[in-house]
């Protein structure tokens, strides 16, 4: 069926945008109307978001979608982060990023205290120094926190301030570590460990649920009159698996953009030593489904040497047909060391670990992207084969959505290094699989194999096949010991 237009607010870690979308006689119909610049700000007391900002950007977009009279709006961004309210809705305080290095030390003492198995079998995340709970233990006992009414993630908050309702989306809740992974309420024995008081913890609120009409001052200033706020799986790396164009049930996808998420769909969490041994996290997606993933550094490496280098993202393109060129395998780093989550010379960092593992640092620009890219690629490898391997899965197939689709020097090693043909695309999968949710909320999408066949048929999706023999890349991957 047709539909009328939605609104889809996305925020990721390097940028945000407004997706305008419809189901029409052609299947699903999208139109960027706004994007904006997003990053860490540096402040004397950490990293954090500038949140104002990107909701001042968010008006300022949909004043934009105005014109085509969406009905509805969904908001997701970055999952983990969250700012403060008291009791009459100011916020306390201002967000951090979850890169500040606050956390550095407390997050061991937590799972220290609890034992990394129970943890594990309470929430099924994997260890990750900024999940929220152990921010929330960095906090504990602070002004903010002590004056705190109600916890908000970022989604949440820009919820509350088209909205003034608040409420926690599962899909992002499912990230802050707070969450019990088999019963999906929010665990109390968890707050308990980092000394939460777990009433600051709004109530659940599940994808497609309504929110609300706009406030007064937000219609009016975004000329949307009686738009309302849908809840979408407010975590971006749910609405993107969401949108990954699925024909079989035989894929995995690996979300790239900021990060690379790389994994599979389960029907449920898997919570065994073996999962966590090997560093694998539980998130909740839609329709109860589990996103069975690892975290990799991802295209940030990128980003963040493109910046030591004072270049624009508009330099990407060429530096990426330089790397295309460079010779294979000159080296490979561990893309998941620790040493690359802060902002700072990412070059100057990968040259250091080269150096600490017997290979020769990269010595030009292109040779360091490739270096990067081919890290990258080995840690897909790796993420998908044993998470292949860990749920009993066969995999034929990689779906690769997000900023990286539009890489071709990645989706091409992508496929060698799996051994696997990758679909590659959509590159807004994320705004899709928000959108698909509304039109989905609004009775014009089914179910989600449904919401997937859409895509596929929305969308133009490029396929890499494997070159090469797979096994090389353990022979790479033994250098990192
Ligand atoms: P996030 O949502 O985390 O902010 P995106 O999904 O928007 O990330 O992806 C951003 C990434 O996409 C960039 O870091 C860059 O590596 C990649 N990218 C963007 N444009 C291009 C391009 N023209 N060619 C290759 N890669 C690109
Ligand atoms: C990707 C993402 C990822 C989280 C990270 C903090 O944007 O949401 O799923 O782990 O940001």
């Amino acid at each position: 069926t047709t539909s009328p237009p939605f609104a889809a607010v996305d925020l990721g870690a390097s940028s945000g945008r407004v997706v305008l979308g419809r189901i029409g006689p052609e299947g699903l119909e999208t139109e960027e109307v706004h994007r904006f610049p997003n990053g860490p700000v540096r402040l004397p007391d950490g990293l954090h978001w500038n949140v104002l900002g990107l909701f001042q950007e968010i008006v300022t977009g949909l004043r934009l979608a105005s014109g085509h009279r969406p009905v509805s709006v969904g908001v997701d961004s970055w999952a983990i982060d969250y700012g403060l309210l008291d009791a009459a809705g100011s916020l306390l305080g201002e967000p951090y990023h979850y890169r500040d290095q606050r956390t550095r030390d407390v997050a061991r003492l937590v799972v220290e205290d609890v034992g990394a198995a129970a943890l594990y079998r309470l929430n099924g995340l994997q260890f990750q120094q900024f999940n929220t709970l152990f921010q929330l233990a960095a906090a504990r006992g602070s002004a903010p926190l002590r004056a705190a009414n109600t916890l908000l993630l970022i989604p949440d908050l820009v919820n509350y301030w088209l909205t003034g309702k608040r409420g926690a989306e599962i899909t992002n809740a499912s990230t802050t570590g707070l969450l019990d992974a088999l019963t999906l309420t929010w665990s109390l024995k968890l707050a308990d460990v980092v000394g939460l008081d777990a009433g600051i913890l709004p109530e659940l609120r599940h994808p497609g649920e309504r929110i609300g009409p706009l406030l007064p001052a937000v219609a009016e200033e975004t000329g949307l009159p009686r738009a309302e706020v849908t809840a979408v799986a407010s975590h971006d790396t749910a609405s993107a698996v969401a949108a990954v164009p699925a024909e079989t049930a035989d894929f995995a996808y690996i979300c790239t953009g900021t990060w690379s998420l790389a994994g599979l769909e389960l029907p449920g969490p898997v919570l065994t030593d073996h999962a966590r041994a090997a560093n694998f996290t539980n998130e909740v997606g839609i329709d109860g489904s589990t996103r069975f993933l690892r975290n990799i550094m991802g295209l940030w490496l990128v980003q963040e040497s493109l910046r030591t280098w004072r270049l624009p993202p508009s330099e990407l393109p060429s530096l990426l047909d330089g790397a295309a060129g460079c010779e294979p395998f000159a080296a490979v780093i561990d893309a998941n060391d620790p040493r690359f989550l802060t902002p700072g010379d990412i070059p100057e960092r990968i040259r250091d670990h080269c150096r600490q593992t017997g290979q020769r640092p990269p010595e030009t620009r292109a040779a360091l992207v490739r270096c990067i890219i081919e890290s990258l690629a080995l840690a897909h490898r790796q993420a998908i084969r044993s998470a292949a391997e860990i749920a009993h899965r066969d995999v034929r197939v990689v779906h690769l959505v997000g900023g990286g689709a539009r890489n071709e020097l990645l989706c091409q090693l992508t496929a060698d290094a799996t051994g696997l043909p990758v679909i590659a695309g959509p590159v807004e999968a994320t705004a899709v699989g928000n959108l698909l949710v509304q039109a989905r909320a609004a009775g014009h999408v089914g179910e989600l194999g449904e919401m997937r066949r859409l895509v596929a048929e929305s969308h133009q999706l490029r396929r890499f096949e494997p070159r090469g023999d797979g096994a090389r890349w353990d022979a790479v991957a033994a250098r990192l010991g």
